[in-house]
This record gives structure tokens, C-alpha cells and sequence, in this order.
């Protein structure tokens, strides 16, 4: 028999859920997600637990990010199944829960957390990251967009940055996710044990729980160090400020320093049509509600999720042949129509809406 990918736990008035495919950097699969949709309205309910803990397995990650290989196999092996419809839908369902969650919903970050991770613990009450941490929203590098509500978060970060991390799949370890609040404190590693051991003793009950939990992690916390960030601010702002892509690589291509030229350099590998859609999606999911945005990502999970499109292409070049050579269509971003653009957006027959 082999071990649950996804494993819970009620211990010390703690609902604690781990991701455990940790060979896979604890990607997650539509099986995680229909488990995590399963027991959270339970544990919600659920008087033994004051607050859930979500880690991932093993020493290199938290969560990679959705289970894309996964999902192309399923799709390239049963084209006429109900996965290409069902596994966002029901990821997006829980994004939506733990947003919305009525207890503290606490991920302890100890690596890797990209995509499908962000979307766990982003939206929760609070998320801790270790000296491991590692962030990126990566998706327009195999054809998707930064999803996972990452329309509602990056629209909040200051200035352009959630442009400039959902167009470049930038990386920040943790002092500069602290800085940019996608994080809320930096503990180190070999403190989580005790970390969750406090959590578990400590009273979280009424309605000031989430201060209650702040006030725990305040005892672990550590200094994560100088973040980068601020310097890159003023460049950040200017050149991914522009209202188009076009207008984005023209004001990097003009920008003195070493700096815009890396940025450039790191779009013209990634996909024309992901970078666009990403744009649109940011312009469209601005000062929406959160529920608002999953719609609308959804509608644009639905279109990438169609024949030909570049996520086939991206999760087969990354993911599947590693051939890191992706023919994206259109290959440049002079090719991409507003045509193509708007596609994305439209209504779909088995739209996601929540009241
Ligand atoms: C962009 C992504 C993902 C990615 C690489 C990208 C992603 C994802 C994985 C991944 C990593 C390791 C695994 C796995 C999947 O890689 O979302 O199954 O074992 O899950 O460039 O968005």
C-alpha cells in the first residue's frame, strides 16, 4: 500500500495537515485537494480544533506547486475525462476556503513554495517562513498564469511588484517576502518544532485568536536578514508600470543598468500569450473581491486548459521531456492578438461562482 499524499492529524487542539509527496517537492494533486475540500468544513466545525498548521514533508519543500505533470498525463491519457475541469475547480474551491477560514490557518514554510503552495498559505491567517524559503509565482514559464488567487494578492503588493513576480516568475527568499507581506514573520527552521509545540499549548480561543497566534510565533521569530527588494523598487516601478506588455519591454529595453537587462532576457524565454493573459488578469482582478478573482481565473484555467494551448507545451518542455525548449505559439510578443487576450476571459458553460 502505498502512503496518504496528504496526512491529518488533531493533536493538541491543533489540526495539523501535512503535504506528503515529498519525492514530487510535495506538489499537489487533484486527490490532496478533494482531501484538504473533505476535512476542512469538518475541522472548521470541530471544537478540538482551535487552529490548523499545513507543513509539507521532508526537508526541501512546502509545495511546489499544482501537480501539473500530473494533470498532463491524466489529460494525454483520458482526453474525455472530467480532470481538466474538475482539478482547478476544485483547487480554486479551496483557496477559497482557506481564505475565508474561520480559525487560524497557519502554513510553516520550510523550502520551496511556488504556485499551488502560494495559493495554501498565502490566503491564510498567517504563514511563516524559514531561512529555506523560497517564493515564486513561475506559471507563464510553462504557459499557465499566476493563479491560485494570485490576481487578489499580487494586486496588493506595493507598486508594480506583483507585476514584475507574475511576469518574471522572480524568486524571493525570505526577507524580501517579509518585506513585500507575503509572508508575516520569519522563524528559523529549527524552531518550528517548538513553534507548533507553543501553538498547541497555548489558549487560541475567542475572538481575538489571530492576535493570540501572532503573539505566539513573536517569540520565535528571528531577523531574516537585509531584504533586496527596496533598492529594486524604483526600477520595479518604472519599467512594469507600462499599461502593455509591449510598453513594459520597451521601458526595460530603455532602462539604464545591468538589471532591466536581465528582466528582458528573462521574458523572452517565457511564454508571449501566458505573459499577456497575466497582464489582463492583473488590470482585471484589481480591487475585486477574492471570490470575483477565482471566477475570473477560472474562466482563464478553462481556455489554457484547451487543445494546443502553450500549458501543454510549457509542462511538456519543464515537467515531462525536459528538453527546456518550449515552441510557444505565437512565438513572439508581436504575434499575441487582443483576440487571443480576450478569449480567456470569457463565461464558461460550468462557470465557478461562490455566494
Ligand atoms: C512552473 C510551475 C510549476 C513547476 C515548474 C514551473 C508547478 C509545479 C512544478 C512541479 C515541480 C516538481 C514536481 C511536480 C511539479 O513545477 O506548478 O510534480 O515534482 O507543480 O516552471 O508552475
Amino acid at each position: 500500500m502505498s502512503e496518504a499524499e496528504i496526512l491529518f492529524e488533531i493533536r493538541d487542539g491543533l489540526g495539523l495537515m501535512t503535504l506528503n509527496r515529498p519525492k514530487a517537492l510535495n506538489a499537489l494533486s487533484h486527490g490532496m485537494i478533494l482531501e484538504m475540500e473533505r476535512v476542512m468544513p469538518q475541522w472548521e466545525r470541530d471544537p478540538a480544533v482551535k487552529a490548523v498548521v499545513l507543513r509539507g514533508a521532508g526537508d526541501r519543500a512546502f509545495c511546489a506547486g499544482g501537480d501539473v505533470a500530473g494533470l498532463y498525463r491524466e489529460m494525454r491519457d483520458n482526453p474525455s475525462g472530467t480532470v481538466r475541469r474538475d482539478f482547478f475547480r476544485d483547487e480554486y474551491i479551496v483557496n477559497r476556503r482557506i481564505y475565508r477560514f474561520a480559525k487560524p490557518w497557519i502554513s510553516l514554510i520550510d523550502g520551496i513554495n511556488m504556485g499551488g503552495g502560494v495559493g495554501l498559505s498565502a490566503h491564510g491567517s498567517h504563514s511563516v517562513a524559514s531561512e529555506k524559503f523560497l517564493f515564486a509565482m513561475p506559471e507563464t514559464t510553462i504557459g499557465l498564469f499566476p493563479d491560485v488567487g494570485g490576481g487578489y494578492f499580487l494586486t496588493r503588493l506595493p507598486g508594480a511588484l506583483g507585476t514584475f513576480l507574475a511576469l518574471t516568475s522572480h524568486r524571493l527568499k525570505a526577507a524580501d517576502a517579509l518585506w513585500a507581506g507575503i509572508v508575516h514573520a520569519y522563524v528559523p527552521s529549527a524552531a518550528f518544532g517548538d513553534l507548533q509545540a507553543a501553538l498547541g499549548a497555548a489558549d487560541l480561543s475567542g475572538p481575538d485568536a489571530d492576535r493570540k497566534v501572532d503573539a505566539v510565533i513573536a517569540r520565535f521569530a528571528g531577523d531574516a536578514g537585509m531584504p533586496s527588494l527596496p533598492a529594486m523598487m524604483p526600477d520595479i516601478d518604472r519599467c512594469f508600470s507600462a499599461e502593455s506588455l509591449a510598453g513594459i519591454v520597451d521601458r526595460l529595453g530603455k532602462h539604464p543598468g545591468e538589471w532591466a537587462q536581465k528582466q528582458l532576457a528573462a521574458l523572452m524565454k517565457l511564454s508571449p500569450l501566458s505573459m499577456a493573459i497575466t497582464l489582463e488578469q492583473l488590470k482585471r482582478c484589481a480591487n475585486r473581491s477574492f471570490e470575483d478573482t477565482m471566477t475570473i481565473e477560472y474562466r482563464m484555467s478553462q481556455r489554457c486548459m484547451q487543445k494546443g494551448h502553450d500549458f501543454f507545451e510549457g509542462v511538456r518542455a519543464l515537467l515531462i521531456d525536459k528538453d527546456q525548449k518550449p515552441q510557444w505559439n505565437p512565438p513572439t510578443i508581436d504575434g499575441v492578438t487582443a483576440a487571443m487576450v480576450e478569449e480567456h476571459f470569457r463565461p464558461v458553460s460550468n462557470d465557478l461562482f461562490f455566494d
